[in-house]
Order: C-alpha cells, then sequence, then structure tokens
C-alpha cells in the first residue's frame, strides 16, 4: 500500500464555481472525492491539500517526507515561476508527478516553462479531472516498479 498527497496550488479551489468553460464544471472537493476513492479501489492511502500560499505548498512537499510515499502536483500558476516549489521537491527526493488539467503547452506562451518538470517524473496534462485518476496509476506504477 501507498500512500500519496494530492496537492493542489493558487486559484484551484474556484473549480466549478468560475469560468467553467476553461477549467470545467468539477468542483475541488469532486476530484478530491476521485482521488480518494482511487485510493480506497487500489489499495492506496490518498491524502488530499490545496493551498493558495506558496510557502503553504512548500511546508506540505517538506512535511510529506517520510509521510507520503510520492506526491500529485497540481502547482497551479506557481508552475511557471516558483523555483521555491522546484527545490522543494529536488529536496524531499520523493517522485512526482505533474499535473494540469488543460493542455498547458496548448496554451499562452507563458504556460509552457514549468520549473515543476524539471523535478518530476512525468507531466500529465489536458485530460480535465481525469487526468488526477492518470497520475494516480502514473505514480503507483512507478512506485510498483521501485520495490
Ligand atoms: O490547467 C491547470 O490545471 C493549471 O494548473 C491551472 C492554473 C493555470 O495557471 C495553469 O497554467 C494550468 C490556474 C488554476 C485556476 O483555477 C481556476 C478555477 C476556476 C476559476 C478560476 C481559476
Amino acid at each position: 500500500m501507498a500512500s500519496i498527497l494530492v496537492l493542489n496550488g493558487p486559484n484551484l479551489n474556484l473549480l466549478g464555481t468560475r469560468q467553467p468553460e476553461v477549467y470545467g464544471s468539477t468542483t475541488l472537493a469532486e476530484i478530491e472525492t476521485l482521488c480518494v476513492d482511487y485510493g480506497a479501489t487500489n489499495g492506496h492511502d490518498v491524502t488530499c491539500f490545496q493551498s493558495n500560499h506558496e510557502g503553504a505548498l512548500v511546508d506540505a512537499i517538506h512535511n510529506a517526507r517520510g509521510v507520503h510515499n510520492g506526491i500529485v502536483l497540481n502547482a497551479g500558476a506557481y508552475t511557471h515561476t516558483s523555483i521555491a516549489l522546484m527545490d522543494a521537491i529536488a529536496s524531499v527526493e520523493l517522485p512526482v508527478i505533474e499535473l494540469h488539467l488543460s493542455n498547458i503547452h496548448a496554451r499562452e506562451e507563458f504556460r509552457h516553462k514549468s520549473y515543476i518538470a524539471k523535478v518530476s517524473i512525468g507531466q500529465i496534462c489536458g485530460f480535465g479531472p481525469a487526468g488526477y485518476g492518470l497520475a494516480l496509476d502514473a505514480l503507483t506504477g512507478h512506485l510498483k516498479g521501485m520495490s
């Protein structure tokens, strides 16, 4: 059994309540339920956390060490700006899957750059909320290969 942290960054608490044409109508609570249910079905422990604050996300990554086996991270807009999150991931030496609801490569130029990609084992983007299930599959498959 693996313990996985699903971490969501800034503004993702607004999912399903605003701009549904861009980010869909599924709420963050529904996505978190999807993730926890994935864990229950597949014998893994899934914990979810969201913050709008960069430092709180850094703390959550630090605190994952020794507690969780890996992280699914949608860092939101911090993906494109945060050296602090990149350094935090590098420091904990846990496998991270980078996740985005939208296809960041088909959007504005500034979303094409990801600091998270440099320290992740892989990136899933463009599949909406289903991407969380894909990311959990990828991470648990990776962990299985390591054991
Ligand atoms: O596609 C993704 O998952 C993103 O991480 C979402 C971020 C964006 O900055 C990234 O480039 C790609 C933005 C999340 C904003 O979420 C909202 C949800 C509802 C209403 C407004 C914002």
